[in-house]
């Protein structure tokens, strides 16, 4: 991360990595993606609303028979989304935006289109942007923070979206209020307003100091979660579909999820991302947490099979 980054990450709260994927990656993503029954892909022209997030991310809880405490991530497809974990584009930014022993919280896919077109319900940092539905805002106990002090950045949760297909500002896509992860004031009203009965912003609503932020296919934006962030409606116009896949990372003694990864259920893992699947922990990667973390583990693989017996 360069001197002019560092500036621009402390300046706005986000970041646009480009080429942060080679086109190899994004294309094997993506034909994973095609293949996959993630009840995200539906044929061209259906009517059928489309549920477009997969993954990790405990915020949703879609149905009540999944598991509580773990659950299907993105990691599960294997190959390029294990490569996600530590991608050399990326990992020199988790390092300086997070220090050393960052973890990786959660992981989900976002699909954008026509069919799938919700108001900005913007979010994130300490003012509760999104009013009395903002999860992580003022009911958070602070773990949406940002700081910089000592020649160092300090940040609660870092995302990384990786976009696979080219967005532009007019089909929608991601938005913040830049510099809002420093602000000690109220976000202004409008941002709260409901639009037809749920919290958000139609695409004509969206006040002038939130900024839609461009990607190509391949780019990554990397954000802090204190900065208020949103989904732009999809432009019901536009034919294009955004597919971004989230992977969120925060300093190792904290927790997002109420999930953890078990790093046994991935084959041929590096020391490294074993180590950035790591539970939360007060004390990082030691010897002693080690040993904390196969119990855990084992503990998790039976009671999944003792559900799985009860259910079958
Ligand atoms: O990129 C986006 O659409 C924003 C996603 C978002 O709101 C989040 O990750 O919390």
């Amino acid at each position: 991360m360069n001197d002019e980054e560092k500036y621009l990450f402390d300046l706005r709260g986000y970041l646009v990595v480009k080429n942060a994927l080679t086109s190899e990656q994004v294309e094997s993503l993506s034909i994973i993606v095609d293949g996959k029954d993630t009840g995200l892909n539906v044929p061209k022209g259906s009517r059928k609303k489309r549920n477009n997030q997969r993954g990790s991310d405990r915020t949703w809880f879609t149905h009540e028979d999944d598991m509580a405490w773990s659950s299907p991530a993105l990691l599960d497809w294997g190959g390029p989304f294990i490569d996600l974990i530590d991608i050399p584009t990326i990992t020199p930014y988790l390092e300086t935006l997070l220090g050393v022993n960052y973890r990786l919280d959660h992981d989900y896919m976002l699909i954008s289109n026509k069919e799938s077109s919700h108001p900005l319900f913007l979010h994130g940092g300490g003012q509760g942007a999104g009013g009395v539905l903002d999860k992580v805002g003022p009911t958070d106990g602070g773990q949406c923070y940002y700081r910089y002090s000592n020649g160092r950045f300090f940040n609660g949760l870092i995302a990384v979206a990786f976009e696979l297909n080219t967005v532009s500002p007019v089909d929608g896509g991601f938005a913040c209020i830049p510099g809002s992860h420093k602000s000690n004031v109220e976000v202004p009203k409008i941002c709260k307003k409901a639009a037809s009965g749920s919290p958000g912003l139609s695409a004509s609503e969206i006040p002038d100091f939130v900024d839609r932020v461009t990607a190509s296919a391949g780019d990554a934006i990397i954000f802090t979660e204190a900065c208020q962030h949103g989904t732009v409606p999809w432009n019901t116009e536009s034919d294009k579909e955004r597919r971004t896949l989230f992977y969120k990372y925060c300093p190792h003694a904290v927790a997002w999820s109420p999930c953890y990864y078990n790093s046994d259920h991935y084959e041929g893992l590096t020391e490294n991302q074993k180590n950035i699947l790591m539970p939360p922990s007060a004390f990082g990667p030691s010897d002693r947490t080690s040993l904390i973390w196969k119990k855990a583990q084992a503990e998790q693989v039976e009671l999944m099979r003792l559900r799985a017996k009860d259910t079958g």
